[in-house]
């Protein structure tokens, strides 16, 4: 798949003013932005993405978990679009590119078809995904989970956050909730540009990680109930629950390590009922995150941390609940699309190599229904989920003309050798 117009580049100042202009919804002191999803500053981002959307000639729709698709039309509106985007909420102490960059520079490149007047065989559309982090509702990649069918809608509409509002309450809340149906909107392909969210590419220098995998993650919900007791409790009486935990996050370290680099594991959430300075914890909650590119390697995890968890409850007198509730396999993209993401970098003459996601993507869902594949670029020491999240213009604009050539590869450009002049109504 060889597209016409090798030397089309996005207008980099126009992308990087675009990252700029939606950090301030939800912007923090620090200069990172925390816009929960279905958020007061999620539905301001919303509304500002779909007036940019509108005014570049995109048809919008919402569907009814929120997911926004902006349609360009192509010569042949009969064909499935060619899917591009990513996500524009943000964790608590999220940065300005973690799915921002994916979903604007989606926008950068309809806006450079426009200017350039190009007509693509199929059209383009352009989708911000609801809820990609999950961190105010689990799971994270909701939406796409519910577009690829790993959820029905009911069930993603009934999660309740931490203050027991539903997503739907909180679509409602925000006027989101649209009324075309999850996973109607058919795609060709779906190709999704990211910051890497590791070191590794700015390790080695290389402007486009190629993604061909991602890693598979499991989550989970813990409960450890003890016994409140006085603070002047001897200590050979105890059933402390922060205890039990501290040792449940060591042997979740160890265990981990001992799999390293094929795994990671992360105790993210611990909430203590009825904290008390001078009462020995008794009911604590807590979550945990489990990560491999390798499934057997997945399995070993749940076991070995399974069973660290029932000696540690046997040994600090306490109960544990420790639930799985949410497991994603490991992704293997579409050699195809991850082919003319690789066709276009090296057509443009960037360095790339081929790489593994650490974190999870909606394009990890889309794979399941849709040809799909992801581009990747540096990040700042590799910093993400963090408000120092940085990224550089250059790297940035590199991207968008990767995801830019990879679409018209996939979209297919007119026929002709002149490209008729187009603009969209
Ligand atoms: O958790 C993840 O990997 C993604 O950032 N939501
Ligand atoms: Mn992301
Ligand atoms: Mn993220």
């Amino acid at each position: 798949m060889t597209n016409r117009l090798p030397n089309l580049q996005i207008n980099a100042e126009r992308l990087w003013s675009d990252i700029h202009e939606t950090a301030q919804f939800g912007g923090t002191p620090k200069g990172g932005v925390r816009r929960l999803t279905l958020s007061e500053e999620d539905r301001l981002v919303r509304n500002w993405f779909r007036n940019a959307c509108e005014a570049a000639g995109c048809e919008v729709h919402v569907d009814a978990l929120g997911s926004m698709f902006a349609i360009r039309p192509g010569r042949d509106n009969g064909k499935p679009p060619i899917g591009i985007g990513s996500h524009l909420d943000t964790q608590p102490t999220g940065g300005k590119f973690d799915g921002v960059l994916g979903t604007l520079a989606g926008l950068e490149v309809i806006r450079t078809l426009n200017d350039a007047g190009i007509e693509t065989d199929a059209p383009i559309c352009l989708v911000n995904w609801t809820n990609e982090e999950g961190s105010r509702f689990a799971p994270a990649m909701m939406a796409s989970g519910a577009y690829a069918g790993d959820f029905t809608v009911d069930d993603i509409l009934s999660r309740e956050d931490s203050d027991g509002v539903t997503v739907g309450e909180a679509l409602d809340a925000i006027g989101y909730r649209g009324s075309e149906p999850v996973g109607q909107r058919q795609l060709g392909a779906f190709v999704e540009l990211h910051i890497e969210q590791g070191p590794i590419l700015e390790r080695e220098n290389k402007t486009i990680g190629v993604v061909e995998r991602g890693q598979g993650i499991l989550w989970y919900d813990g409960r450890i109930t003890g016994f409140e007791r006085h603070a002047s409790t001897p200590m050979e009486y105890r059933q402390d629950a922060l205890v039990a935990l501290s040792e449940i996050v060591l042997a979740v370290e160890r265990i981990a390590s001992a799999h390293a680099p094929q795994a990671v594991a992360t105790v993210g959430e611990v909430v203590i009922a009825n904290p008390s300075r001078n009462v020995v914890p008794g009911e604590i909650a807590f979550t945990m995150d489990v990560r491999s590119p390798d499934e057997a390697i997945m399995t070993a995890l749940d076991s070995d941390i399974r069973s660290a968890i029932a000696d540690i409850a046997m040994l600090r007198k306490v109960a544990i609940a420790f639930e799985s509730v949410w497991c994603k396999p490991p992704t293997i993209f579409n050699p195809a699309v991850v082919t003319a993401v690789e066709q276009a970098s090296a057509a443009l003459g960037y360095s790339h190599r081929r790489i593994i996601s650490g974190a999870g993507h909606d394009a990890c869902n889309l794979n399941a229904v849709v040809p799909t594949a992801m581009i990747f670029v540096p990040c700042k020491d590799g910093i993400s989920h963090n408000e120092l999240e940085d990224a550089t213009q250059a790297d940035c604009a590199a991207g968008a003309n990767v995801l830019l050539h990879a679409a018209l590869a996939l979209a297919g450009v007119s026929a002709s050798g002149d490209v008729p002049t187009v603009r969209p109504s």
